[in-house]
């Protein structure tokens, strides 16, 4: 095991990769091995983006050569980074759109599968986006909603309905700027287009477009797959449930959703608990239909329904290697092509569901909204037959408790209560010190670094020193395999005053708030922390960070450059893809400073990441002048009725 014990910090992944050893069968922790990197590729220095190159800069001497067309390093650089935005942003935003058009359908009747399910949710947005309630009914106000939140994608002018939630500050910088969003597939074409060959070369104004474009996502495409998914499927609240790869069950037919759109999973979860889908699976011999869930569809149904979540990205071949898979429905995003060629050797389908990814030995069922539920199904049904083909079966015998489920609006439930629903105790306890500041940990796992081990060491950290820690995405789900998320573990490792607070509101210190789209629940709460008062005026005034310890996609740039531009300090790990440029480099580490008044920052060292969290969180309240540790006030009654006042 020595050999692979550099590999991950995960005990079932590790025990899967002995297995893929002895079965031959190739994984990612292989494939990395093979592949050694390019430093061009690593700088960000090649250009390929049109046919006079590729075009290679070299790192060490980046003044001595240019693109054929006279492009230099800084240019090079810039576009690259501005394309990974891009390249993010359309992801999120695509999925943001599917959400739309299915809210659309079921409003219509359409999609008979689909219902409005948080009322409330859905007039709270009705409300933001100016669309009349009255007495109208509610299927006539989630059309409206549906058809403004899609129209947003083709908006060319004004500024985007959802960004107008971030605080006036905020707002006022990004209209200086000229970097309002506009509408959604207008920022991410004009950045493609900006960063086309012969387009934009002042790395500056690349960057500035690049923040543009990210935000367009953040507080455009991700914010509308999230508000969206929450009336359809409801707003999560706290739910205990399982993780890793011990939650796939031997005597049972194993179901595997991954990838990241809940329109399917949500379908699958009620398919597979239909009596007829059961007593199907009884008939073949199998105790029942068990379902879990790899990567954001995951977290997706776990933070609504509980249901387990068999691993992270880097486990999605690992739950193949147990034998015990009937069949992965996969969708969109963060699919490997290598799962293709594990379930070409063993009983497992692979089943494809849209139209926009398929992939070589996979089977393809078209999902359609508008019937959902029969194709679901269907899919169910083929899973169940697949079971007589099982054949050695080997899953590893571990499973960890969590707790997830949390967002902006439990937040402010469990600290307010719900009549004086706030974020005044949250604040409170930032101010007197309790709380020494709030960490996004998010992001996916990268095989160039070791599995989960940095996520864990990160979050364990800044839990012992005093931070509240919220999570997304396949961090989330290292963090959880590691036993942090539950509540017994602030009494365990953090100091006293964030213990106390985790234990009168009944919360774990990391606190588990869903996919990656869901990022965009963190910049709701981050504005609600500030229109509650008393931590400035704006984002950039908190005592907040953000980091991706571990980031591999597109996407953690297009996360983390919104997340910038948004005033949220925000360091990445694993490698960074500006090096090549001194000065592009300094842009996002220093002079966005000015801009966005936070940066970017890189540190792939797991302690001097939180090194520089920490400090900056500490910049943050000194200059808010709450670094002294107040006393503690316990409010009374009166005190509370003054506050609401
Ligand atoms: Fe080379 Fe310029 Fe073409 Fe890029 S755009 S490949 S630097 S010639
Ligand atoms: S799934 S984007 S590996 S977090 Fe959202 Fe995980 Fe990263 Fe995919």
């Amino acid at each position: 095991m020595a050999e692979f014990e550099e590999m991950s910090a995960c005990e079932t992944t590790l025990e899967m990769l002995k297995k893929a050893k002895e079965d031959e069968q190739e994984t990612a922790f292989d494939r990395v091995q093979q592949q050694k990197g390019c430093a061009f590729g690593e700088a960000g220095s090649c250009c390929r983006i049109c046919n006079m190159g590729p075009c290679r800069i070299n790192p060490k001497k980046p003044d001595e050569s240019r693109g054929v067309c006279g492009a230099n390093m800084d240019t090079i650089v810039a576009r690259n980074f501005a394309r990974m935005v891009a390249g993010g942003s359309s992801a999120h935003s695509d999925h943001g759109r599917a959400v739309a058009e299915t809210l659309i359908m079921a409003a219509k009747g359409e999609a008979v599968d689909y219902q409005i399910k948080d009322r409330i949710k859905l007039l709270e947005v009705a409300a933001d986006l100016d669309v009349e309630i009255g007495d109208r009914e509610i299927n006539d106000i989630a059309l409206e909603v549906g058809e403004r939140c899609m129209a947003m994608f083709g908006q060319q002018e004004g500024e985007l309905a959802f960004a107008q939630r971030a605080p006036e500050k905020r707002k006022e910088i990004w209209r200086n700027l000229g970097v309002f969003p506009r509408g959604i597939d207008r920022e991410v074409v004009e950045l493609m287009h900006r960063t086309h060959m012969g387009v934009d070369q002042d790395y500056e104004n690349i960057l500035v477009g690049a923040a543009r474009t990210a935000l367009s996502d953040g507080w455009g495409g991700s914010m509308i797959g999230t508000e969206l998914q929450d009336i359809m499927f409801e707003t999560p609240v706290p739910i205990e449930a399982k993780i890793d790869l011990g939650v796939l069950e031997e005597d049972q037919v194993n179901i595997v959703v991954h990838g990241h759109e809940p329109i399917l999973s949500e379908m699958i979860v009620l398919a597979a608990n239909l009596p007829e889908m059961q007593e199907k699976a009884e008939r073949v011999g199998a105790k029942g239909i068990n379902l879990a869930g790899i990567c954001c569809t995951a977290n997706e149904i776990l933070t609504r329904h509980g249901i387990p979540v068999a691993g992270n990205v880097l486990q999605q071949e690992m739950a193949l290697l147990t034998g015990a898979v009937e069949a992965m429905i996969v969708d969109v995003q963060c699919i490997y092509q290598g799962i293709g060629q594990i379930a070409n050797c063993i009983h497992t389908d692979i089943i494809t569901t849209s139209p926009k990814a398929k992939m070589p030995y996979a089977k393809h069922v078209e999902f359609h909204e508008d019937r959902a539920l029969e194709i679901a199904k269907d899919i169910v049904s083929s899973a169940i037959d697949n079971f007589k083909n099982r054949g050695r079966v080997a899953i590893p015998d571990k499973t960890e408790a969590l707790i997830a489920g949390f967002n902006h609006e439990y937040i402010n439930y469990m600290l307010g209560g719900k009549f004086r629903a706030s974020y005044r105790p949250l604040n409170d306890a930032v101010i007197d010190g309790r709380i020494r500041g709030v960490v996004g940990v998010v992001g996916c796992n990268n095989p160039r670094v070791k599995h989960d081990d940095i996520h864990v060491r990160v979050t364990r950290e800044l839990i012992a020193n005093g931070c509240l820690v919220v999570m997304t995405g396949c961090a989330a789900q290292s963090v959880a395999k590691a036993g942090l998320m539950l509540p017994e573990v602030a009494r365990e490792i953090c100091p006293q005053g964030l213990w106390e607070v985790c234990e009168a509101v009944g919360i774990p210190p990391v606190l588990h708030c869903g996919s990656c789209v869901d990022n965009s629940r963190i910049l709701i709460a981050c504005t609600a922390m500030v229109h509650e008062g008393g931590l400035g005026d704006d984002i950039c005034e908190l005592p907040v960070a953000g980091c991706a310890p571990e980031w591999m996609s597109e996407k953690a740039i297009s996360i983390g450059e919104y997340f910038v531009a948004s005033g949220v300090y925000t360091v990445f790990g694993v490698s960074w893809p500006t090096l090549g440029s001194k000065n592009v480099t300094e842009y996002l580490f220093e002079r966005y400073n000015d801009l966005f008044k936070n940066t970017w920052d890189f540190e792939a060292d797991p302690e001097k990441m939180v090194g520089k969290i920490l400090s900056h969180i500490d910049s943050k309240r000194e200059a808010l002048g709450i670094s002294a540790k107040r006393e503690r006030v316990l409010y009374d009654m009166a005190m509370r009725r003054e506050l609401e006042i």
